[in-house]
């Protein structure tokens, strides 16, 4: 049995999108974080760091959106959400699973929550500000990596593209928004496109415009 612990539009959308892509039976629990319930004791439990998603499969309990997506890849290969193991491909894709979220999720957390990135509070916004600057050389870097290839590995899709559309959303917020830059907005835009996206933001009530 699989069950997603997850919030809307929060980093379980990544395993979320990757569970109806595959097509397994899996429950899904809402953290509901009106009530902080991240922070409670069984959920801490289960995250001791009070993050969200946690997955649960077959009694495994996991942790680390890179690591449930990667996990959720290699148990249904069937479903092609990464490459096969040892080939060049799938080291492309261990490179960008890393990287976005090492580099733009992580900064991200300075972007919505800056209180907790300063020891003096009249530094919040600043610190907000510059995270949002470091985000869009970020996207830039993505961006000119990307090209005009469809998705980040090429002619294939990958879950790798379902976490940049994840950052993408978080992003659209910003002063410059990632969809500013076409060829993500065109990735964008073909991942919205795929049924089990659709179906998953349908059922988050997530609604467009999605990025
Ligand atoms: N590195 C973690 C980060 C997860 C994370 O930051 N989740 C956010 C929601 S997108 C969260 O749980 N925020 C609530 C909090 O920090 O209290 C992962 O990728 O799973």
């Amino acid at each position: 049995m699989i069950a997603l612990y997850y919030y809307p539009g929060n980093a379980s959308l990544v395993p979320h999108m990757m569970l109806r892509e595959i097509g397994t039976p899996f429950e899904l629990r809402l953290v509901d974080r009106a009530q902080n319930a991240q922070s409670s004791p069984d959920y801490l439990k289960l995250n001791p760091s009070g993050r969200i998603p946690v997955l649960v499969d077959d009694g495994q309990v996991l942790y680390e959106t890179a690591a449930i997506a990667m996990h959720l890849a290699d148990r249904f290969p069937q479903a092609e959400l990464a490459p096969a193991i040892g080939t060049p491909e799938r080291s492309e894709f261990y490179k960008w699973m890393i990287h976005l979220s090492n580099t733009p999720q992580a900064e991200f957390r300075a972007w919505f929550y800056p209180h907790q990135h300063v020891a003096d509070e009249a530094a919040t916004e600043s610190v907000k500000t510059a995270a949002g600057q470091r985000l869009n050389r970020m996207f830039d870097v993505i961006s000119r990596e990307l090209g005009d290839k469809p998705w980040l590995l090429g002619e294939r899709f990958s879950a790798a593209d379902l976490l940049l559309f994840t950052l993408m959303r978080w992003g659209r917020g910003m002063p410059r928004p990632p969809r500013t830059l076409p060829n993500l907005a065109a990735l964008a835009a073909r991942v919205a496109a795929r049924p089990a996206v659709q179906e998953t933001l349908r059922v988050e009530g997530i609604e467009a415009p999605f990025v």
